[in-house]
């Protein structure tokens, strides 16, 4: 037989009172007291009572809680503190039995670690916190969209397996590519680049790949990028459509997403504007009145990170670094050509994008190639691009899972990420 579901539970309203309706879902509770039955019913929308009496509660029989089934019944009004209606049943079948007892419990009245939840994470669905995550970065990801949609970025997709490094650096995954030997983009920035060209403003979200072998709570070796690359603009302007994004996204979620804030216990504050600039000399300068060893130049180590997330809480960009520190697509500043365009968006300690004004002048990217040790020839097929009339151009990159992070109030991606990926971790 089909099984036709005529209502979600959320649907369940004063009109509907008296009516028969058909209901599918997962049993959270299920208490027999003789003569009657109560069930607790879960869909995705939303809980539901249903009372079983009579035969239909003789012939019940054993159903485990988290069994999925589908009950028929007449919406009633309750007198249960709990539910807005109660469903008095008129028949059951299970759809799908429930081991007993389950790995995890989804009801979350026995806490279990976040491995065992990830060795389960289909059913680690079913906890109501674990949902709520889930529907925000639903919410998020469509934020997102329509926000830039509306700065009229344009949604591309960018190939995954490359024939070169996108970034130059060690950590790529190579695959055996029919004979030849291919890698996992690590980011879209050459082709988001190129695509200025003809389409001015790009954006993508897509996942990425990083063979870091990195043990933290903020790094994954596949993580979920949003990126922009927009003609004409400088990295002010890409600035200003980072801290307004953001803040667009935050409101959204805090206004729309309430049921889960609430799942979750956390209360999202929206940030204010202007976020603060701190330049990467001013750094320095901090770092080295608190004691710590740094020299202009050197990379901002974890530690150092730490110390200026104390200084600057919440948002903060980290404008001006050095050109040394930068990857060879980034341009120097046109009075001191030791520090950049480039800017990192922190949230305390936690990077969340980096990104700058590119450099346009193929000979320039050739000569930054060549310091850093990799080989034009390598990239020939970008370089080419730059000759067909490449327009000044400027972007970034930020790590969703680490943006969740910060509206969620939890500091390991792990959370909000369906099936993580890490050097420990490739099941299930
Ligand atoms: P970058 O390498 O700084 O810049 O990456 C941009 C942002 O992506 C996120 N991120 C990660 N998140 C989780 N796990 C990882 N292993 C990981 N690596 C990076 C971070 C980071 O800030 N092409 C440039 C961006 C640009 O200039 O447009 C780039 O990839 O939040």
């Amino acid at each position: 037989m089909v099984f036709v579901k005529t209502h979600d539970i959320g649907e369940l309203n004063d009109n509907l009172i008296g009516k028969q309706v058909v209901l599918g879902g997962w049993i959270e509770d299920l208490r027999k007291l003789g003569k009657m039955s109560f069930i607790t019913l879960r869909d995705v929308t939303g809980i539901s009572q249903v009372i079983v009496k009579g035969e239909l509660n003789d012939n019940l029989g054993e159903i485990n809680r988290q069994s999925v089934v589908s009950i028929t019944g007449i919406v009633q009004e309750t007198k249960a503190r709990d539910f807005p209606f109660e469903v008095k049943a008129e028949g059951i079948e299970v759809l799908g039995k429930a081991v007993h007892p389950l790995p995890v419990d989804p009801i979350g009245r026995m806490e279990s670690n976040i491995d065992t939840r990830l060795n389960h994470r289909a059913l680690d669905m079913r906890n109501q916190k674990t949902a709520a995550i889930f529907k925000m970065r639903h919410h998020v990801l469509q934020s997102l969209r329509k926000t830039l949609s509306d700065k009229k970025f344009l949604e591309i997709t960018t190939p995954k397996i490359i024939g070169s490094a996108s970034e130059g650096g060690a950590d790529l995954f190579s695959l055996k590519y029919f004979g030849k030997t291919a890698y996992l983009a690590q980011s879209p920035q050459l082709y988001k680049e190129q695509m200025t060209l003809g389409l001015e403003r790009v954006f993508e979200i897509s996942n990425f790949y990083r063979a870091e072998n990195s043990h933290t709570g903020r790094h994954l070796t596949e993580f979920t990028s949003i990126d922009i690359e927009a003609a004409f603009m400088d990295y002010n302007d890409v600035m200003d459509v980072l801290e307004s994004l953001v803040v667009a996204v935050y409101k959204d979620i805090s206004e729309n997403c309430k049921n889960e804030q609430e799942s979750i216990e956390h209360y999202i504050e929206i940030p204010s504007t202007p976020f603060e600039k701190v330049t990467y000399t001013q750094c320095v300068e901090e770092l080295k009145k608190e004691g710590e060893q740094i020299e202009f130049g050197d990379d901002l180590q974890d530690s150092h990170l730490r110390i200026i997330g104390k200084n600057h809480p919440g948002f903060f960009f980290l404008t001006d670094w050095p050109m040394k520190l930068k990857p060879f697509y980034i341009r120097e500043k046109d009075e001191d050509a030791t520090l950049s365009r480039s800017f990192d968006l922190q949230y305390g300690f936690l990077e969340l994008s980096s990104g700058g004004t590119r450099l346009h002048n193929p000979e320039m990217i050739k000569e930054r190639l060549k310091e850093q040790g990799l080989d034009p020839s390598q990239f020939t097929d970008h370089l080419k691009t730059f000759e067909w009339g490449m327009p000044p151009h400027s972007g970034w990159g930020m790590g969703l899972d680490r943006l969740m992070t910060t509206l969620i109030g939890i500091d390991n991606v792990r959370e909000v990420v369906l099936y993580p990926r890490d050097p420990d971790r490739l099941n299930p």
